[in-house]
């Protein structure tokens, strides 16, 4: 039978560095939402990619995380928390994801909870930002003092640079074993999730600064008719006041995160969709642990 290798790999990092960007360039899908705003991701997100590597048929299972919490402590953040620290515990290996130039107290404490039996990556990302490459040799040096990585890979998730460079490193690391999933398999998250978040990341992209913290998406119906997706929203924010910054003059705001939210599902699922949303408060949603675990938080 013909070698095959497969593994699950976390993707962690302190919030904002690119571990979701760089998961979707690595499965070549706009599957994990990103955005400039720290602490997008707040949920596990599976990105399933199978490729040839060196020769080997190899299948990646990376686990998007959300980045790691150091400062604030609703129940929201410690669920957030405990997802980093569950994707962590039974991996093949894991990615360490850095900013070119910025290594913070931050990074250092995600760094820590990486467990020492597990080969660990370095991946210093957003090299792109650097006028001249050679600038990064001496940080790339300071990240390899600090442990004992299987590889430091500078790259540019964003440029999809050097991208090849980080699969070769850790396929290597990956056991010798048959897929877990079909070949074709992409994500283990229902498309009710995947619709929830394209709305999320369009809170995270059109709406002021603090506003999309205090907003969570629940999908209320998702029904498919003559193969066209029919999906009712809500968005929950935590007062009535940010409601009426979310629907905006007349409507327009909450008209615009529908439509680009409703465009990027039609092509994730390749197919049409109906969206309607509506915006209902919901106050305190974040600070209560069994609200978040009826969201689907876990
Ligand atoms: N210039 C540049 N920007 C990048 C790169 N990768 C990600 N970014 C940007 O960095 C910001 C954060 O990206 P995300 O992928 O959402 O970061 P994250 O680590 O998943 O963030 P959280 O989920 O909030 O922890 C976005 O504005 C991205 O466009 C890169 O290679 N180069
Ligand atoms: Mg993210």
């Amino acid at each position: 039978m013909e070698t095959t290798r497969c593994g699950v790999i976390a993707v962690v990092g302190r919030p904002n560095v690119g571990k979701s960007t760089l998961m979707n360039a690595l499965v070549r899908e706009h599957l994990s939402i990103t955005s400039s705003k720290p602490q997008t991701t707040r949920h596990r997100v599976l990105g399933v990619i199978t490729e040839t590597v060196k020769n080997t048929p190899t299948q990646f299972i990376f686990v998007d995380t959300p980045g790691f919490q150091t400062k604030h402590s609703n129940a929201l953040n410690k669920t957030m928390n405990r997802a980093v620290m569950t994707a962590l515990a039974d991996v093949h290996a894991v990615l360490w994801v850095v900013e070119q130039g910025k290594l913070t107290s931050a990074d250092t404490r995600v760094l820590e909870l990486c467990p020492q039996h597990v080969p660990l990556i370095a991946v210093v990302n957003k090299v792109d930002m650097l006028k001249d490459k050679g600038l990064v040799l001496p940080f790339l040096q300071k990240v390899a003092d600090l442990r004992s990585f299987a590889a430091v890979v500078p790259l540019s998730a964003e440029s999809a640079l050097n991208l090849d460079a980080l699969k070769e490193a850790l396929s290597t690391t990956l056991p010798e074993q048959a897929f877990y999933y079909d070949e074709d398999m992409l994500t283990d998250r229902p498309e009710k999730f995947l619709a929830a978040e394209r709305i999320r990341e369009k809170l995270f992209r059109l709406v002021g600064d603090e506003l999309p913290y205090t907003c969570t998406v629940v999908i209320d119906r998702f029904v498919i008719e003559e193969g066209r997706r029919m999906i009712h929203a809500s968005i929950l924010v935590d007062r009535a006041s940010h409601k009426a910054m979310i629907i905006g003059k007349g409507g327009e705001k909450l008209k615009r995160i529908a439509s680009e939210a409703r465009q990027d599902m039609e092509r994730l699922f390749d197919g049409s969709v109906h969206l309607e949303t509506w915006v209902k408060v919901r106050g305190g949603w974040a600070d209560n642990a069994s609200v978040l675990q009826t969201l689907g938080y876990d």
